[in-house]
């Protein structure tokens, strides 16, 4: 076992090497992307939570450095590069799903180019399907849930098999090679006491959507809050953050931005909040104090749903620079908002778009084909909508149930996975009975063929 090799003495300070993993379009595979190959880099923001990962370490006195990865061809290269370079003794990369066989190569590579080099992984798909990830020979640790707290007792316990074992939210490898699964660690409860993400190590990297290189068309992930309480069954964001919904206070959230504009000179952002407007009055508090400090020169997007915003609070957002603000409409069918737990009607939905567009922000809106359930007529039905003038930019996607989502749990019995035509696995494709993969690929490109960029940003 790797963490063996520190037994003697653990060397303190660790060198944590994070892996950005640049290669979301071809592990996703779906014929859904295959035509957009090659541009991958337009999707990604710098990570977020590999951000945070690092300034809490940084925080424990351990050194950080992040290498991008643009695609499964080049992991030796760019691995060996920068494992040349920084000689770290752990390796963390994030998984979503679709990422396992990403993962099992690159710590593979890792461990060809330093056997003693400590593999560590997390993330959505990792927390919810450890097991899968520690079947891999060169995988040692898979940290479930909010990763700052368990990696940094991870860091301290390293090479003492006994004080892994006290490590909450770690799985890991024990002596015999038996996988071991602690018990759930507890969320932070104030997130407030969490370091500012270390944005900073993405500045050598080229993202097209991202802050450092090209602010005039970039823009800099921020993180208002966690968790939504919200239970909708094709949604997976309770996996990490449990339906508890905790913010930041609106000064540290504006402390972040100003960082960001003083040291990089960015001055748009996008909120990844899963509803930015849960809370109607520290909203508010928000806003005005974005306005304050922004005095005119911050642009963002949030997103949002519908039962969470009124007049005013849609007015707030636009006066504190919000450009855009997205909803997830999901679907034209009442049915299929049932059959999904969105616990919102269609009206309701198309007439907070109308508030929106009154109060002067720009809509972007995210529709979902191919539920379970869903007919060929009802995705009509949401292809119309989603083409429709309400919105200034329209986002779709098949609906794919990833582990993780109540819907998953279904999936066998309502629909089948198809093999993907690119990558010939099995898993990214899902087609509900009564349907055509063909079908639902010619709708993906009519919607996709008339939606907008949104090039405000
Ligand atoms: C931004 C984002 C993306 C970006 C990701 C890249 C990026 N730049 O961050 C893009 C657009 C590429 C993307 C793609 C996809 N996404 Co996405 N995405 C998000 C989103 C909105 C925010 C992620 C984020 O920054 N969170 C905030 C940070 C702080 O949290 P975090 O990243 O989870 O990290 C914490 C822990 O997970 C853990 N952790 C994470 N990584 C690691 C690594 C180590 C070493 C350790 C120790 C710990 C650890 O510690 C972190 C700090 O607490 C989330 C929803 C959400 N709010 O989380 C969905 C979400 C993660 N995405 C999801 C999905 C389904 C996808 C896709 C599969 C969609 C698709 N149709 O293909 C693809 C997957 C692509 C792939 N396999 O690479 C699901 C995940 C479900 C699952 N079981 O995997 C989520 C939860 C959305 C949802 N509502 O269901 N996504
Ligand atoms: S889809 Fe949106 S509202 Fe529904 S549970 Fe997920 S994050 Fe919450």
């Amino acid at each position: 076992m790797p963490w063996l090799h520190y037994c003697v003495k653990p060397v303190i300070p660790f060198k944590i090497l994070f892996i950005v993993s640049g290669t979301f379009l071809e592990k996703s595979g779906c014929f859904f992307f295959r035509e957009k190959k090659t541009d991958v880099s337009d999707l990604l923001t710098p990570p977020l939570g590999i951000a945070y990962l690092a300034a809490e370490a940084r925080r424990a006195g351990h050194l950080v450095s992040a290498v991008y990865i643009g695609a499964a061809g080049e992991i030796e290269k760019k691995l060996s590069g920068a494992m040349r370079n920084f000689k770290p003794d752990v390796l963390g990369v994030t998984c979503l799903a679709g990422d396992a066989d990403f993962t099992a190569r690159l710590f593979a590579a890792a461990k060809r180019i330093n056997p003693r080099v400590f593999t560590v992984c997390g993330g959505p798909h990792a927390t919810v399907r450890p097991e899968l990830y520690l079947c891999c020979p060169h995988t040692d640790a898979v940290v479930r849930g909010e990763g700052e707290l368990t990696l940094r007792c991870l860091l301290e316990a390293l090479g003492d098999e006994a004080r892994l074992h006290s490590v909450k939210g770690l799985s890991f490898k024990n002596a015999g090679g038996a996988q071991v699964h602690n018990p759930r660690r507890p969320l932070v409860r104030r997130i407030n006491s969490l370091a500012p993400p270390a944005l900073d190590i993405y500045a050598d990297m080229d993202f097209t959507g991202g802050p450092y290189k090209d602010f005039r068309s970039g823009f800099s992930p921020i993180l208002g809050a966690r968790g939504c309480p919200f239970h909708c069954a094709m949604c997976g964001t309770h996996s990490i953050w449990q339906h508890i919904f905790r913010s930041h206070s609106p000064d540290r959230v504006v402390r972040e931005m100003k960082t960001a504009a003083d040291r990089f000179g960015v001055h748009s952002f996008m909120f990844l909040d899963e509803i930015f407007t849960l809370d109607r009055r520290r909203t508010l508090r928000l806003c005005e104090k974005i306005q304050r400090a922004g005095e005119g020169q911050y642009r963002w997007f949030c997103q949002t749903r519908a039962d969470c915003v009124d007049a005013a609070v849609l007015r707030a957002l636009k006066a504190a620079g919000c450009v855009y603000v997205n909803f997830g409409i999901e679907s034209a069918s009442d049915r299929l908002l049932r059959v999904i737990k969105k616990g919102m009607t269609v009206k309701q939905n198309l007439s907070a778009v109308r508030l929106a567009r009154r109060a002067g922000l720009k809509v972007s809106a995210s529709f979902m084909i191919g539920l379970p359930t869903e007919t060929p007529a009802e995705t009509r039905m949401t292809a119309k909508l989603a083409k429709s003038r309400d919105f200034d930019y329209t986002g779709i996607a098949s609906f794919i149930p990833f582990e993780g989502c109540e819907l998953a749990a279904d999936s066998g019995r309502t629909g089948r996975f198809l093999r993907s035509r690119r990558t010939g696995d099995r898993r990214k494709i899902w087609v509900p009975h009564g349907h055509t993969a063909a079908k639902l690929e010619a709708v993906y490109r009519e919607v996709n063929a008339v939606r907008m960029r949104p090039a405000a940003l």
